[in-house]
């Protein structure tokens, strides 16, 4: 495949080969003899980058598409491939691009009858409404990266509530130890699902109660950070016991009642859910509860993107330098100075494409606004 029109750009020559290992191992051999080597990971997609083919976001939705393991991350990796996310990136690009040729206008023909004096106040707008659209990005980044790295969902509840057999039903196998002795479980126990199409971390925790003993103190603690950071909270009551204190009844709270087996008929109302984890009742409308929430949480995450932590911190970080740049413009900062801010937060936002353009400004500063003819 001769470049440019190939996938890195570079001549390529493809061999196909038929699945014997000896013709696989002879073949190389001659290659290597010839002066070739063996490719570094991701070194196709890097040159394909350097050669223009693709921005980075379309190189990390490769890298997701290789790692999905779930429905939705693939689903997320192809939306992303598809530009998306580049999209998204570029309207801000675009939008930044006319923020810094109103600075430099400003800052360069200070003379200009028009140009200084209200170079201010549409700064300000787009930068007001950028920090608005950054915002909006990070909120719904908080459900995708969550449908990228898997929906954190911990059991809770008091000791002996039946909480560690209810790990071990859902992942079909003895991953924590049971027993009928209260506070056995001390650390958190983690296993990997897929439900629903996603990617789901189910935790077992250590049951939530006043002690002194050390080790399961630490457990107690962890147990709470856990519960604080878990998208869906299952809060299991066995029978005769009432929920613990902490136990709410959000939108992530889900309240459980364990061991139906050793319950009366009528014991707790219909509403709520009812499973025996001993012989697996009622844990089938479990998972499907759990699955809905699911659904609906990821059903947010249909726009475009933030997958990763450099994006975020990228966009965190961009935030902050015209969220600085708005206020000293507010409080009558020169340009120059303003400007510096915006220049520090385009480089953040173009460093996630790839993309860093000093010609974009000069030729919006020439066409658009025609100072000086
Ligand atoms: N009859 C019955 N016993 C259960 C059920 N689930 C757990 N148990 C028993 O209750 C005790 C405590 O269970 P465990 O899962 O360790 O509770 P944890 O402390 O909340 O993790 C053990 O003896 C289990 O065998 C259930 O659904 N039915
Ligand atoms: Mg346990």
């Amino acid at each position: 495949m001769p470049g440019p029109a190939s996938y890195t750009g570079e001549d390529t020559l493809e061999l196909s080969l038929h699945g014997g290992q000896i013709i696989v191992d002879l073949a190389l051999a001659a290659l290597y003899e010839a002066g070739a080597r063996l490719a570094e990971p991701g070194e196709f997609t890097r040159r394909a980058f350097q050669a223009g083919k693709l921005d980075l976001t379309k190189a990390e939705a490769i890298a997701d598409l290789i790692d999905a393991t779930s429905v939705a991350q693939h689903r997320q990796a192809t939306l992303q491939y598809d530009g998306a996310l580049a999209d998204l990136y570029g309207d801000w690009r675009q939008r930044l691009t006319e923020c810094h040729a109103l600075l430099e206008a400003g800052i360069d023909f200070p003379d200009e009858e028009d140009a200084p004096t209200q170079v201010g106040q549409p700064v300000l707008v787009i930068l007001e409404q950028l920090i608005t659209n950054l915002d909006a990005a990070m909120d719904s980044g908080n459900i995708t990266e969550r449908i990228r790295d898997g929906f954190q969902i911990a059991i809770l509840g008091k000791p002996n509530a039946g909480k560690s057999t209810l790990l071990n039903r859902i992942a079909g196998r003895d991953a924590a130890i049971v027993t009928d002795i209260p506070g056995t479980t001390r650390d958190v126990v983690e296993v990997r699902l897929i439900l629903g199409g996603y990617l789901v971390w189910l935790s077992d925790t250590a049951g939530l109660r006043e002690t002194l003993d050390v080790v399961e103190a630490e457990g107690v603690r962890r147990a709470h950070a856990k519960a604080d950071e878990a998208d869906l909270r299952l809060w299991l009551v066995a029978p005769g016991d009432t929920a613990p204190a902490e136990a709410g009844s959000g939108p992530q709270d889900i309240l459980v009642h364990s061991k139906s087996d050793l319950r009366e008929a009528d014991d707790v109302s219909r509403e709520t859910f009812q499973i025996s984890a001993a012989t697996g009742a009622g844990v089938d409308a479990l998972i499907s509860e759990i699955t809905r929430r699911l659904k609906s949480i990821g059903a947010q995450a249909e726009a475009p993107m933030i997958t990763r932590a450099r994006h975020r911190q990228a966009i965190t970080s961009a935030r902050q330098e015209f969220s600085q740049a708005t206020s000293m413009l507010q409080s009558g900062y020169g340009l120059e100075l303003v400007s510096e801010h915006v220049r520090q937060g385009s480089k953040l936002l173009a460093s996630l494409t790839g993309h860093v353009e000093v010609e974009d400004v000069l030729g919006e500063v020439f066409s658009s606004f025609c100072i000086g003819k």
